[in-house]
């Protein structure tokens, strides 16, 4: 059934006139047909709301310091705060030395009533002298919870008085939960103080190794940077960090010497993407690595980017091979998955990297959105950035050598700028926007209520979303599949990700666990009115 406008007033008129009113902005049906369809996004969430959202806490500690595998992060706050964040994302990490690994762990003051009265930060300096005498880290984060803010607690004064009676760094991270509107605001404090402390403070001027990138906004749940990585080394890139998946302070002092810089997940990581292009001058360049076809354009682009002919070749083999290897087996999924509709609701970039990967198994994705997106996430945007190459590429043509204090550098000319601009979108991207079909949905901090709502109107065959409303909608008959934790499987990244998501996307819709379920709609009836005679 496909959605105009009355059905929605219908939906809204459940609605306060000013929530109404509110709750249209956040909401468009697509129609190519308008120059550009403009969206309400990243603004509070209306209290009483059941929103999917969480908060600023989770966004700092919880998305980008979490994976930093070998430091130690103090939750300061009551222990449900600290809990929440406890790998319940399913961000894998893996050492060489196990011992310097601490992601399973769970730190935290665990602040009790007194502590609120009297104040915590005798307590959590006492947490960071233990941690010290237990673990002996390279560095910690400290990250604040609502009542440690409300209190007035100074973090910032503890951590400095830790790095100095223990000689490392204490990083403290002002992230109250409240801040902001959404977990976007804690990428943002993180992603500042990663900068301002960690980035670029370590020993290396230049990489070892050729093509030398970093991986930002790429978390490795379930596995999934393994498999870029894996893909990339391969084809002959040095992978000097990934930002955070599996990530290391150790390697991310060293961020600041990578050649490119590719962006996965463009909403937690933009920040620090602009600020190494301002700081170092490296470029970044958006990918995506779920699904085959977002797959091969981002290992293109790359190539095309740095211009090397064995880089090139090396490229293409390796497609060539992963799609052979793959496509029998996507096949047989796809028979399965053929002519069914998806809604693809996640946080700020899954609900649109997803939906390729649907459209490649024959599914179409009807209703899409993000809980946390800014506009540009939604309507994309083009920038220009002033491109610089390495001196290995010098045999590319009409490029001019230009050096700075660290090396040679080739600088591109303004007609090949234009060329490259032509070939690979550096820094620029399509928004959601751009890119779902005319007449379906798109829907900015999508809550329970309208969730419900849709699914009774739309009846997709498939619901991807996370753990708050994937039950509602499974016990309505609809297969659910987390895209933010896979539920427990994964990888979905690269083409060997692509296969597993489809296997565990045909096996929802196979199961005959639905046989056994009878949608509300079937015996309630979705209209209520009375029939007059005559
Ligand atoms: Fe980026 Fe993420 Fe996402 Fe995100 Fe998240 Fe996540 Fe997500 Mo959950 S960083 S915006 S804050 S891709 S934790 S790994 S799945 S909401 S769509
Ligand atoms: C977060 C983390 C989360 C939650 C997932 C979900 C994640 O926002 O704090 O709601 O299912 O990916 O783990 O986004």
């Amino acid at each position: 059934m496909a959605i105009d406008e009355k059905k929605l007033e219908e939906l809204f008129s459940q609605y306060p006139a000013k929530v109404k009113r509110n709750r249209k902005k956040h909401l468009i049906i697509k129609d190519s047909a308008e120059a550009r369809q403009e969206i309400e996004a990243n603004t509070r969430t209306i209290p009483g709301i059941i929103t999917n959202r969480g908060c600023a806490y989770a966004g700092c500690k919880g998305v980008v310091l979490g994976p930093l595998k070998d430091m130690i992060h103090i939750v300061h706050g009551p222990i449900g705060c600290g809990y929440y964040a406890w790998l319940t994302r399913r961000n894998k990490a893996e050492s060489e030395d196990p011992e310097r690994n601490f992601l399973s762990y769970c730190f935290s003051t665990d602040m009790q009533e007194s502590d609120i009265v009297f104040g915590g930060e005798k307590k959590l300096a006492k947490m960071i002298d233990e941690v010290m005498e237990t673990f002996s880290p390279n560095a910690i984060t400290i990250s604040a919870t609502c009542p440690v803010g409300l209190i007035g607690d100074d973090l910032g004064a503890v951590a400095k008085a830790a790095e100095e009676k223990h000689g490392i760094s204490v990083l403290s991270f002002n992230c109250e939960g409240y801040k902001g509107v959404s977990q976007s605001a804690g990428h943002h404090i993180a992603n500042n103080i990663l900068m301002d402390r960690v980035i670029g403070k370590g020993e290396l001027e230049e990489a070892e190794g050729k093509f030398p990138i970093n991986i930002l906004g790429e978390y490795n749940i379930g596995g999934d940077s393994w498999v870029i990585e894996k893909l990339l080394e391969e084809i002959g890139y040095t992978v000097i960090s990934v930002m955070t998946g599996d990530g290391s302070y150790e390697e991310l002092k060293n961020a600041h010497v990578a050649e490119l810089n590719l962006v996965q997940c463009h909403r937690s990581i933009n920040y620090i993407a602009e600020m190494l292009e301002t700081k170092y001058g490296t470029p970044w360049l958006k990918v995506n690595f779920i699904g085959v076809q977002g797959t091969i354009d981002s290992l293109r682009n790359m190539a095309i980017y740095f211009g090397d002919p064995e880089l090139i070749k090396k490229t293409e083999e390796v497609i060539a091979r992963e799609v052979a290897q793959i496509e029998p087996v996507m096949e047989q999924y796809k028979k399965i998955c053929q002519g069914k509709t998806a809604f693809c609701f996640v946080g700020g970039s899954r609900g649109h990297h997803y939906q390729g990967l649907f459209a490649e198994l024959g599914i179409e994705t009807v209703l899409a959105g993000y809980e946390f997106a800014h506009r540009d996430d939604y309507e994309g945007r083009e920038i220009i950035p002033d491109i610089k190459l390495d001196a290995d590429t010098k045999n590319i043509p009409d490029l001019h050598v230009e050096q700075d204090q660290r090396r040679f550098k080739l600088k591109v000319s303004p007609e090949r700028l234009e060329a490259l601009k032509k070939e690979i979108p550096l820094s620029d991207y399509k928004g959601m926007n751009v890119e779902m079909k005319d007449g379906h949905i798109i829907v900015d901090d999508l809550n329970h209520y309208e969730t419900e709502e849709f699914i009774k109107l739309l009846k997709p065959d498939i619901f991807a979303s996370g753990i708050k409303d994937k039950y509602v909608v499974q016990k309505m008959g609809i297969p659910a599949k987390q895209l933010h934790s896979y539920d427990y499987s994964g990888p979905y990244a690269g083409f060997k990700g692509a296969v597993k998501f489809a296997e565990d996307v045909a096996m929802g819709f196979a199961t005959p666990t639905w046989n056994f379920i009878t949608p509300p709609w079937k015996n309630k009836p979705i209209l209520e009115g009375t029939i007059e005679e005559g």
